[in-house]
């Protein structure tokens, strides 16, 4: 088993699409592991997106990811950080593929729902930064 980091962003918590999304996911397979309702202040927005700190939309993202509530959560699955980016869907919910997390409930590339980790390293560091050991659940 594996685990990634998703973030419920907040179009889509304050649209009130949560219910939705995590029984989405939970459809899916994902078991969840830890989960909270957090409100990001800026000097840890631009930490979480610090990799794009050059890009043009940056102070962008962390507007958004600062303007409402985030619901991060810790996902379980078998090869759960390529299993949670298929069904999340593309970054552009116009390019998601029909089904998908942002298919269903993005409204753009920035307002886009949903965040996954892309990788298994980024994972362990995504999770970490926003749960301690303790938060964690384990079954084994
Ligand atoms: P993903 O979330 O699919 O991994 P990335 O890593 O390319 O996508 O981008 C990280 C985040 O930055 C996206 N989730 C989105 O919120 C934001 N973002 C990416 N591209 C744009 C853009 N052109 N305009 C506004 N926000 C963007």
């Amino acid at each position: 088993m594996n685990q990634t980091l998703a973030i419920i962003k907040p179009d889509a918590v304050t649209s009130g699409n949560t219910g939705k999304i995590i029984a989405h996911l939970e459809n899916a397979g994902f078991s969840i592991k830890s989960l909270k309702l957090t409100v990001l202040n800026r000097v840890q927005a631009e930490a979480f997106y610090s990799v794009h700190e050059r890009k043009p939309f940056f102070e962008w993202v962390v507007d958004f990811m600062t303007s409402g509530p985030v619901i991060p959560m810790v996902l379980e699955a078998h090869g759960a950080v390529e299993k949670l980016r298929g069904v999340i869907g593309a970054t552009d919910p116009a390019e998601a593929a029909e089904g998908t997390v942002r298919n269903l409930y993005a409204e753009s590339k920035g307002r886009n729902a949903i965040h996954a980790s892309d990788s298994d390293e980024n994972a362990e560091i995504e999770i970490s930064f926003f749960f301690s050991q303790h938060e964690r659940f384990s079954s084994g």
